[in-house]
């Protein structure tokens, strides 16, 4: 009996991007682990991947190229050779440049697979053919925006061992990244550090911090004005940095003079003596970290919030030491954007909004209109908003689809033609992360599944059949691949031990000289960027989606082991709008929204605050009905930067009929 361990890493979108290592006996996988000696990963991997093998082998896996023989989204598809698949796509690609330009073919992914390989192999092909281009982002749009304005919000997180202050502001870290926690823990036990967590629901995260303020939804620039003017009224920010860095700290004075925590607590249903209490507490630590999550990123005034987070650090100095400022996202130095080549496709091509897939596909003005539209990495018709919208572009007779999917996905049931993709168990590739600076290595444990192929070996074939002769389109896997390093890291200096930690330099403002406009733009009547601050209405109820457990977005949703675990969909509702709303535990409810409705069983709990609603997880609707796929009720509404507000959803209850029943 043959056994070896083969090094890669996890390629989910998570910010954790861990190394593990595979066990394979006799050519199969039998079991997984964390790498133990990665500094993030520490030997364990999370309820999620434990068994990421069973993926890979799991009896509803696609494992050859499938052509639909029945109605758009039914999901009837017959077998096909590789051929055959392969002729369809390249004659079908054909027919649509000769009669409407390239432009009509329009790229979608997004990171079901982390990979640079899985990512951007294939985007080499749609450059080289003249595609539309894309642009846009389905997870935290908004705090990319305050980049725009030289403000940081990102460092080494291993540093957060450091800070003596750490606010967990809407993440359930515990969750979505649980091995950030290690460095909070550590900073507990060696600095006596604080941990807080401001989140509408009780999550795991909130049970293990020291204070726990459960907010109004949406209402979070409110809260951070408030902290920033009795930072000011008290004298609790550190002057000398803030003259030197902040550039309409007047301004900003004026701007959150209004909020004082008396009316703050109002809008956003909390205590004024908490409020205030948390405004002492990041005016004392040195260093604080504000660990901003993507939750409260996704509403109207998602970006409003991310600039008021910051100012918050700035006022206070906190970039100034080690463990201190804000952090969203953390990225190791890795150039992923060179892997897929733009510049070998003609310039000035046009370029779609990639979360707005309902809209590109059925603008009637668009010229072109989208014709031919490949998937890979993503699941639109689940995760994207106003999906009734995608539902209805993707149902198109004149539209032209393939996906490429490790499953018969909602979106891959839209497809005219589906091609297997091999699983990371499978091929070679290489990812940087979105949570920490590690750069990490990927060996195929075992042999393609089926006729299961990698994206590169796709793009290569299909490069061929369409007759493309450009050298980045003949290129290995390796040579495509390296494209991302940084010129001190080589692909042996990653072979060697799986991963290689390659840190940017730590952002400082006022190290750099920045200066830097700390205006939050928030009204005093409340509005930000145009939206209203969410009204308080006791006959409606905001219904969130944050990320469950078990599952990784859509991704699980067809696994047995994860939906036991997770339990099918559920609605969690507080006992007194419960009791207002006639529900009882585990009936069917009606949460009726603007355009659909769901019919979700009940799950009655104080770990959602009265007003809330919550429905973890991503359903599909080929596996649990359209009435649970929530982002039918989520909005077509995108903050000016182009952020999706999946969580501005107001929906009504009523009970539904007994489950018993
Ligand atoms: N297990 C698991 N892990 C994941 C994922 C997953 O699906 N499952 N997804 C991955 C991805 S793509 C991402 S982007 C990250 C996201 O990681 P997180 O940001 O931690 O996840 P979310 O659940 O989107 O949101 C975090 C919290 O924000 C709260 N929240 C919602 N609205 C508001 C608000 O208005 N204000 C405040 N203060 N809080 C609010 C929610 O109740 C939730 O507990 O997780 C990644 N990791
Ligand atoms: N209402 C609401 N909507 C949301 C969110 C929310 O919290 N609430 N979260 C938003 C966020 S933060 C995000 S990031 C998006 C996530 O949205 P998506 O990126 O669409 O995430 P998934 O649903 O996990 O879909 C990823 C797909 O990629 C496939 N895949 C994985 N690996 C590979 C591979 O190697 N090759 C190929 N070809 N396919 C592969 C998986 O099988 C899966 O079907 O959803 C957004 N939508
Ligand atoms: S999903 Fe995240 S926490 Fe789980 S194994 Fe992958 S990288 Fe690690
Ligand atoms: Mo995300």
């Amino acid at each position: 009996m043959s056994k070896q361990e083969i090094r890669g890493c996890c390629p989910l979108d998570c910010q954790d991007s861990c190394a593990w290592i595979a066990t394979v006996e006799d050519g199969r996988v039998t079991s997984m682990k964390g790498d133990p000696d990665h500094p993030m990963t520490r030997g364990v991997l999370c309820a999620k991947v434990k068994d990421y093998e069973s993926r890979a082998y799991a009896a509803d896996r696609l494992l050859t190229p499938m052509r639909r023989t029945g109605p758009k989204g039914e999901g009837q598809f017959e077998p096909i050779t590789w051929d055959e698949a392969l002729d369809t796509i390249a004659s079908r690609w054909r027919g649509i440049i000769e009669g409407h330009g390239a432009e009509a073919l329009m790229p979608l992914h997004y990171l079901g697979s982390m990979g640079v390989l899985q990512r951007f192999a294939l985007m080499r092909l749609f450059h080289a053919l003249g595609a539309s281009k894309t642009h846009g982002d389905v997870c935290g749009r908004a705090a990319q925006s305050i980049a725009q304005l030289g403000h940081p919000s990102s460092f080494d997180p291993e540093e957060i061992a450091e800070s003596r202050l750490i606010v967990l502001w809407g993440v359930n870290i515990l969750t979505t990244a649980h091995h950030h926690w290690h460095f909070i823990q550590q900073a507990r036990r060696e600095h006596g550090a604080e941990v807080i967590s401001i989140d509408p629901r009780t999550t795991r995260t909130a049970l293990q911090s020291d204070m726990h303020l459960a907010i109004r939804p949406g209402t979070d620039v409110v809260l951070a004005a408030a902290l920033g003017r009795i930072m000011l009224e008290e004298g609790l920010h550190d002057a000398a940095y803030a003259e030197q860095v902040i550039t309409d700290l007047e301004a900003y004075r004026a701007e959150v003079a209004p909020w004082t925590p008396e009316r703050a607590g109002a809008v956003c249903g909390l205590a004024p003596g908490d409020i205030r209490a948390l405004a002492r507490k990041l005016g004392a630590a040195r260093p604080a970290v504000i660990r901003s999550g993507i939750g409260p990123q996704q509403t109207a005034n998602g970006e409003g919030y991310a600039r008021a987070l910051s100012a918050l650090t700035l006022l206070g100095g906190h970039w100034a030491h080690k463990g201190g400022g804000l952090f969203v996202e953390s990225y190791p130095e890795f150039d992923e954007g060179a892997v897929e080549r733009a510049e070998i496709g003609p310039a000035g091509r046009r370029s779609l909004d990639l979360s707005r897939l309902g809209q590109a596909l059925n603008d009637e003005s668009l010229g072109p209109p989208v014709l031919g539209l490949t998937v890979w990495n993503m699941n639109p018709a689940v995760i994207q908003p106003d999906v009734e919208a995608v539902w209805r572009g993707l149902s198109r007779d004149d539209l032209f689809t393939v996906v490429i999917e490790h499953f018969m996905t909602d979106t891959a049931r839209f497809a005219d033609i589906v091609l297997p993709s091999t699983t990371q168990l499978e091929h070679f590739d290489i990812q940087g992360a979105w949570g920490h600076h590690y750069i990490s290595l990927n060996q195929p444990a075992i042999p393609p599944e089926g006729e299961a192929r990698s994206h590169g070996d796709i793009m290569r074939a299909l490069a061929r059949r369409l007759g493309l002769d450009h050298p980045a389109l003949s290129e290995d896997d390796a040579s495509i691949a390296a494209a991302a390093l940084p010129a001190h890291v080589s692909m042996a200096d990653l072979e060697s031990r799986g991963w290689v930690k390659a840190s940017p330099p730590r952002p400082d403002p006022l190290a750099s000289g920045a200066r830097l406009s700390i205006s939050i733009g928030l009204a005093a009547d409340g509005t930000c960027d145009g939206a209203p601050l969410p009204a308080a209405d006791a006959a409606k109820l905001r219904l969130l989606t944050p990320k469950a457990h078990h599952f990784l977005n859509s991704s699980f949703a067809n696994m047995a082991r994860h939906r036991a675990a997770q339990k099918g969909p559920v609605l969690q509702v507080h006992p007194e709008d419960a009791a207002s709303h006639g529900l009882e535990d585990g009936a069917l409810a009606l949460v009726k929204g603007e355009a659909a409705d769901l019919e979700v069983a009940v799950e009655i709990t104080e770990r959602v605050r009265p007003g809330v609603v919550a429905m973890d997880g991503k359903w599909w609707r080929a596996t649990d009905g359209a009435r649970a796929v929530a982002n039918r009720l989520a909005p077509a509404r995108w903050t000016p930067y182009g952020q999706p507000a999946y969580n501005d959803i107001i929906v009504e209850l009523s009970p539904l009929r007994l489950a018993a029943e």
